[in-house]
């Protein structure tokens, strides 16, 4: 393993990591919503590292994806993809998305330090909409590049009621031409993206890095609960349509019909009761549903149960359910070459490659539907990820960055 120098790649991509942590809308807080003021100002961080870093252009297209291209041995070759999101969660990590484009930024530096080209192009992506806080939407960036978005997927409205669409234009984008970002599969040889694991495996079993086999698919729904408000001290608690604690009895039943299977997860992560105030029954609830699992019939399964569930404590307790499906992504094999790939870079390194699936959706499952794709899992503290308290170590980042500098370095255009 490269010894610690201060100029090692895991040394200058914690600088920049260090640099982004600062492009957020919360001070204090790592908060980096599509769109949102911080984003567009990390936009043109990641531009000027492109640039720094030796890229030989950079654009950002029009739904606001920062693309920094490093040419082959000629001009115009298909291209190797490596990247990742550059929004967070509110009150996120800097890790999270971040560390995938920054790799790819550190990638292309090393080359360009060593005036290395290859049979293909490297692009490096800065995706702006993967973890779709902002606008109720799936993988927006990455699936323009697929050519997978629909149209309407623009018209997701925000909390304040903006769309996605009316967003890009506010800020000198131009939606319309969403339809011409979708990649030709020939220009396109393979997608990689570096990302912390999410979870706790790496560093339950003291490794740096793992391979990610397969990603869990996962169903969104937004839930509306209808009952009566009433006034909380006249209402008899038997005549009581609460709308609350309806929706907290089908909360309990999703973590119960969660449970009930190893491989399955199911998170009530938004819940929110109107009018919220002290002294009123609630009349309604809205509340959020995430379930995901790497077999996508039993996924089917679990989503139908939960639908099945909750209909039945609505009709009980005489109140009414409305369930808005938000996105469905399938369980997404990684590509097996890029599998072996990065399984014989670790293994170059005297190190056992660890396979792993991630429960974690990724920028990865849309670009598995334009070309090959694979992830390079690198340790987090104590798996913890979408908190402030998300952390990786620089040597870790040193780790994984020489294992896909060398994967590139023996990356054989797939025919
Ligand atoms: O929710 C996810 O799995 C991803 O971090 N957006
Ligand atoms: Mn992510
Ligand atoms: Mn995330």
């Amino acid at each position: 393993m490269s010894e610690h120098l201060p100029n090692s790649l895991g040394a200058r991509a914690f600088q920049r990591l260090e640099a982004l942590r600062a492009y957020t809308d919360e001070p204090g807080k790592i908060t980096r919503l599509y769109l949102s003021p911080s984003h567009l100002q990390s936009i043109d961080f990641i531009v000027d590292e492109m640039r720094k870093a030796g890229c030989d252009s950079v654009y950002v297209d029009e739904l606001g994806t920062v693309v920094g291209r490093y040419e082959g041995k000629t001009k115009d070759l298909p291209a190797l993809l490596i990247g990742s999101h550059i929004d967070t969660v509110v009150d996120g990590g800097a890790y999270d998305g971040a560390l995938g484009v920054i790799a790819g930024i550190g990638v292309v530096e090393a080359l360009h330090q060593r005036r290395e080209r290859f049979d293909f192009a490297i692009e490096v992506l800065g995706f702006g909409d993967e973890e779709n806080v902002r606008f109720p939407a799936n993988l927006t960036s990455s699936r323009a590049l697929a050519g997978t978005l629909d149209e309407a997927a623009l018209d997701a409205r925000d909390e304040q009621g903006i769309s996605i669409r009316e967003a890009l234009i506010a800020n000198g984008f131009d939606p319309s031409k969403m339809k011409s970002l979708k990649r030709d599969p020939k220009s396109v040889i393979g997608y990689i993206e570096m990302h912390i694991e999410q979870g706790p495996v790496l560093e339950a079993e003291n490794l740096s890095v793992g391979v990610v086999t397969a990603i869990n698919g996962a169903t969104r729904w937004a839930l509306t609960v209808k009952g009566e408000p009433g006034h909380a001290g006249t209402v008899p608690m038997n005549m009581r349509h609460d709308a609350l604690t309806a929706a907290s009895e089908m909360a309990l039943a999703i973590e119960r019909i969660g449970r009930s299977h190893e491989t399955v997860v199911a998170t009530v992560g938004r819940f929110q009761a109107y009018p919220g105030a002290v002294n009123v029954v609630p009349g309604e609830t809205r509340f959020s549903l995430d379930t995901r699992a790497p077999d996508d019939g039993l996924r089917e399964k679990i989503v139908a149960m939960i639908e099945a569930e909750c209909k039945a404590i609505a009709a009980r307790r005489d109140v009414s359910l409305r369930i808005d499906p938000l996105s469905s992504a399938k369980a997404t094999p990684m590509a097996s070459h890029m599998i072996a790939g990065l399984s014989e870079a670790i293994s170059r390194r005297q190190v056992t490659p660890r396979l792993l699936p991630s429960g974690a959706g990724h920028d990865a499952m849309a670009m598995a539907e334009l070309c090959p794709a694979g992830m390079l899992f690198v340790r987090c503290k104590g798996g913890i990820s979408h908190s402030p308290l998300e952390s990786m170590t620089e040597a870790d980042c040193d780790v994984a960055l020489e294992i896909l500098l060398d994967f590139v370095r023996h990356y054989k255009i797939e025919t």
